[in-house]
């Protein structure tokens, strides 16, 4: 089955108000700012940049698009002065049929990295149809949106995400972000 992520303006703000991400608004190609990693076990990927993709504002956006197995990804990681920082984005979630062994899954997730890089787990706003398997945990906070293939704005308060959800956490050691639009099938 297929999956598409669509983003059309991505800011991380902390107190100093600037947006740490570069090019987090896609007024510039995307090989500005952002990488790209797909896994083809099965079927395509395609990553899109465009002012013709319905975003509710002027301008360019970017999408990730992902047919079968198993994922594709447009992501940037940056440092990050402590976890007072709120992450706002516009996004269209968009997912096709599933089934047990083939379902798919469409998200934008955030990473907690530490100074080395490592994960100390995610938090993830993310479209699944009723085969996905994926499950919290004190380091996983899986977020359902209730708009998919709409047009939404999204906010992440950073701190109060890893106080509230994700306990297994400390937010001392997260010193980077990485937001990833991420397209995701299981199946062939
Ligand atoms: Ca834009």
């Amino acid at each position: 089955m297929r999956t598409i992520v669509i983003v059309v303006l991505a800011a991380l703000v902390g107190l100093a108000s600037a947006n740490l991400l570069v090019n987090g608004d896609f007024e510039q190609p995307f090989d500005v700012g952002w990488d790209t990693i797909s896994s083809n076990t099965a079927g395509s990927d395609t990553f899109t940049w465009s002012d013709t993709l319905g975003q509710p504002s002027p301008g360019h956006a970017a999408a990730v698009y992902k047919y079968l197995a198993h994922h594709a990804s447009m992501n940037q990681t940056v440092e990050v002065p402590g976890v007072n920082l709120t992450l706002t984005f516009d996004a269209r979630l968009q997912i096709g049929g599933g089934s047990s062994t083939c379902w798919p899954v469409a998200a934008f997730v955030v990473r907690y990295l530490d100074a080395a890089g490592t994960s100390l787990g995610n938090s993830q706003i993310y479209l699944h149809d009723q085969y996905c398997t994926w499950a919290g945990s004190d380091t996983q906070n899986l977020i359902d949106i209730t708009t998919p293939g709409v047009w939404t704005p999204f906010s992440l308060d950073i701190a109060d995400e890893l106080s509230k959800h994700l306990p297994g956490i400390d937010p001392a050691n997260v010193k980077k972000l990485t937001v990833d639009l991420y397209s995701y099938d299981n199946g062939t």
